[in-house]
């Protein structure tokens, strides 16, 4: 076995990639992401043991966040930038040890692979079957791709300027926790309702850095159809990314335009002051495949989900910054004042032609929490009427497996006094059928990115304190989740933790969990797989 990764709903047979990931992640890429792992596991305890106040060590605390972010599902396919992290990890945990010494250190905080061949050779041993109980693996693998989720809020959270000592200061517990032997599997269950609750806590600081800079998302229409100009195209998640990017293209000719997760931006009051700002190109990040082809011009990718890109041709135009990476794509990094230089980009764009149109029309969005709470007496109203029966949260993410059709099925089958609460990719799969509206409400609400999750958290909150109701569980709203990558495997974990049951989540459960770990899930939280469509609206309307 050359490597072993089940991070991702794609791992092949369900089981794990062994030999090269679905995604296109290498071996070599693969085995140093666990390396990376396990070289945080020594930082955080060498920060545990000494007792070092994480406010005091911001350099590393970054170098933490943006490390576990570069591990998510398809952000970073660049063994060099992997190896250059370890290293940086290695560094940090040496300085502070050096300010810190310790005794007794164990292999992770005391191991040293300066060259390439030292990294693999380590890598090859620290990967997560070198852990012999597999539910303990289970449980271990479990909290840390949450870990990853986290990471990758707090980075974008960080980005914009917002930090919590406090998630900060979990992320260094859970890394330490899992790398430490004497812990129990009643120990490890605890700790993956307790990254749940962190989860919670994350979201809300990226929800508040997000709406603090840009403003309240509120009900847009987006046009998906092309004018002809030069443009670049967008991708990813980060908005202080997309920001710089509309700054340095205003006035130059240049237009910028959404691809899958950025589609959300266009909801923010303060990005509609840039008339360069023309719409989104495209769905999903898989379809990626033809529709960078037909874009014509550059593409920045600020965070996952990047497809390796076949033709060289399309490769050429690929531009990374932050945590993702692909080999021979220009990566842009930040000045130390965090500015990025995007004038390669607007300078190769003005060379292509102008994009190709693919689509024309709009859809609509913007409806997180804030606007949906300023609509509350319509919606609520709607409900008690009965004009609305149910909400059904279709959260999470998209992929290019067949069997995801049963999103758009499922959708389309629902009842017309249903209104589905979405937000991440997964939207794509039904944002642009014609599902109508219930008295002005329309029956797709989509909240934004995965990243604003939380916002449906808030809404169903709202709901259950207007309709005086003591549990979540008692609420006209059913759970219908598609997962991807390690961002919905926080989301999940956050809404366990508060208590929402009877969760079902496609197209197939998690890998990564064991059977028992699985059974405990399904036990304590009725979460539950996906069945056919008719099968699935009957138990949920029946619920
Ligand atoms: Fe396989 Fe997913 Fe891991 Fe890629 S991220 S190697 S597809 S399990
Ligand atoms: Fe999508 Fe990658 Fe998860 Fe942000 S872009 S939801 S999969």
């Amino acid at each position: 076995m050359s490597m072993y990764c089940n991070q991702c709903q794609e791992a092949a047979r369900g089981v794990a990639c062994n030999v090269s990931g679905v995604c296109g992640k290498n071996a070599t890429v693969s085995n140093l992401q666990d390396l990376l792992i396990y070289a945080l596991q020594g930082v955080a305890e060498v920060v545990r043991r000494a007792d070092i106040d994480v406010n005091s060590i911001p350099e590393v605390n970054t170098v933490v966040l943006s490390s576990l972010f570069t591990t998510i599902t398809n952000a970073n396919f660049d063994d060099e930038s992997i190896a250059k992290s370890i290293d940086a990890v290695i560094a940090h945990r040496d300085a502070l040890l050096a300010q810190h010494p310790l005794s007794d250190l164990s292999d992770a905080v005391s191991f040293h692979a300066a060259s390439r061949a030292e990294k693999e050779e380590k890598a090859a041993v620290v990967g997560y079957l070198s852990i012999e109980d597999e539910d303990i693996r289970s449980l271990r693998i479990t909290v840390i791709l949450g870990l990853k989720g986290i990471a990758a809020y707090g980075a974008h959270a960080l980005h914009l300027g917002s930090f919590s000592d406090e998630v900060m200061s979990f992320v260094y517990e859970a890394l330490e926790s899992t790398n430490n032997d004497n812990l129990t599997v009643d120990d490890l269950v605890a700790l993956v309702l307790k990254t749940g609750e962190y989860g919670v806590k994350v979201m809300a600081l990226l929800d508040q850095a997000n709406t603090g800079k840009y403003g309240h998302p509120e009900i847009t229409e987006v046009n998906i159809g092309v004018r002809n100009r030069p443009a670049i195209l967008v991708s990813g998640h980060d908005l202080a990314d997309l920001e710089q990017l509309l700054e340095q293209t205003a006035a130059t000719g240049v237009d910028v335009y959404t691809h899958s997760e950025m589609l959300p931006a266009h909801y923010y009051p303060a990005f509609k002051k840039y008339d360069n700002f023309i719409g989104n190109y495209g769905n999903a990040w898989w379809k990626q495949v033809t529709e960078f082809d037909s874009f014509n011009g550059p593409i920045l990718f600020t965070t996952n989900c990047i497809v390796p890109p076949k033709k060289e041709s399309v490769r050429n135009r690929i531009f990374t910054t932050g945590a993702t990476g692909y080999p021979g794509c220009t990566h842009i990094v930040a000045d130390e004042n965090g500015h990025k230089d995007f004038q390669a980009i607007i300078d190769l764009a003005k060379t292509l032609p102008s994009p190709q149109e693919i689509e024309t029309g709009s859809i609509i969005g913007g409806f997180a929490h804030n606007q949906v709470i300023a609509l509350a007496d319509k919606v609520v109203d709607a409900v008690k009427t009965g004009a609305i029966k149910k909400f059904f949260v279709m959260a999470g993410c998209d992929g290019r497996m067949k069997s995801r059709e049963y999103y758009t099925d499922f959708a389309q089958a629902l009842p017309s006094d249903t209104v589905i609460l979405t937000a991440g990719c997964a939207k794509y799969r039904y944002n642009k059928l014609d599902l109508g509206d219930i008295g002005g409400i329309p029956r797709v609400l989509d909240a934004g990115q995965c990243n604003d999750s939380y916002s449906l958290v808030v809404i169903a909150l709202k709901l259950k304190e207007v309709f005086g109701l003591e549990d979540i569980n008692d609420l006209p709203i059913a759970f219908n989740i598609a997962w991807y990558e390690q961002k919905a495997v926080i989301v999940l974990l956050a809404l366990l933790y508060l208590g929402v049951k009877n969760i079902h989540l496609g197209p197939t459960l998690p890998a990564f969990l064991s059977p028992n770990v699985a059974n405990v899930i399904i036990e304590k939280f009725g979460l539950a797989g996906i069945n056919s469509v008719e099968e699935d609206i009957k138990v949920f309307l029946e619920a």
